[in-house]
């Protein structure tokens, strides 16, 4: 059980962006045991959402919603290898090519699905933020993936998703991935939409979603 004042003190830290006491927190979090995944849903995350809403209040301006994210990102840092290290063997699942789509900077959530889908034995690709959506297709055939897990936070990156949709339908392979939409705006119409195979709220979703799909395939 997670104290909640442990939790409340890690969600302060990254909502006032300070990356040393939320490291610290994190570190903590390690050493007592608890579960992480309830550390990041529980702690990291509301953090860093009552980051946006201050933003969006106007309360906050872009420099402390910097701050909240390397505060975010500083304690993901402990907490993440610690995820990999009772993940199942690599690979064991089948092959994910991932990133933020193209104009969109935003990673902090890909990195969480990525830490996810890696702990649920997938061989993860991580392209990284601002991917251009060729880079996409040329790592999924390389690798021969069987997902492409394209974020967006932004409602004019989002676009991206319909035309790297559209991309694969002109070359044929949009039969040959499961491509995989996500990010706050995205919803799960949108996904039916453009005719991703899926969408997933949160990283755990995301995580199920793909071991449903290659069950499906099995
Ligand atoms: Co930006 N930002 N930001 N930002 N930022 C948002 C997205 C925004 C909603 C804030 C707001 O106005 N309330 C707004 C977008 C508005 C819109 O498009 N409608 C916004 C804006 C406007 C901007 C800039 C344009 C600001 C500016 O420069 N004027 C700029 C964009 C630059 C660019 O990308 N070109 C910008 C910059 C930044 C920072 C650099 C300061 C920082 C990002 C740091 C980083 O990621 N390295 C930042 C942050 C931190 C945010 C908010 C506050 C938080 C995002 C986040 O990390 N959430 C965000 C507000 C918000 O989302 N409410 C905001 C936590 C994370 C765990 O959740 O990313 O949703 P999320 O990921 C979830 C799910 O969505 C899902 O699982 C994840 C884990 O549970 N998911 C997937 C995500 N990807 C998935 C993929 C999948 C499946 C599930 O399959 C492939």
């Amino acid at each position: 059980m997670i104290p909640k004042d442990f939790l409340e003190k890690l969600t302060t830290a990254v909502a006032h962006g300070y990356p040393h006491e939320a490291e610290s927190l994190a570190r903590q979090a390690v050493s007592q045991g608890y579960d992480l995944h309830a550390v990041i849903d529980g702690g990291c995350v509301p953090g860093i959402r009552q980051a946006g809403e201050l933003w969006e209040k106007g309360e906050y301006f872009l420099p402390e919603l910097v701050s909240s994210a390397e505060a975010m990102k500083a304690a993901l840092a402990v907490l993440q290898p610690e995820l990999k290290k009772t993940a199942a063997p690599s690979g064991a699942r089948g092959k994910v090519v991932i990133g933020t789509i193209e104009g969109d900077i935003h990673d902090i959530g890909k990195n969480l699905v990525t830490a996810l889908l890696t702990a649920n034995g997938f061989e993860v690709h991580d392209l990284g933020a601002n991917v251009q959506l060729q880079s996409f297709l040329d790592k999924a055939v390389e690798v021969e993936a069987d997902f492409i897990g394209l974020s967006a936070l932004l409602t004019t990156t989002m676009t991206g998703q319909r035309r790297f949709m559209e991309m694969l339908k002109d070359k044929g392979l949009d039969k040959k991935f499961k491509v995989l939409v996500g990010g706050a705006p995205v919803t799960a119409r949108w996904a039916e939409e453009i005719g991703a195979a899926g969408y997933a709220e949160n990283a755990v979703a995301a995580a199920d979603l793909c071991l449903r799909l290659m069950g499906e395939r099995l």
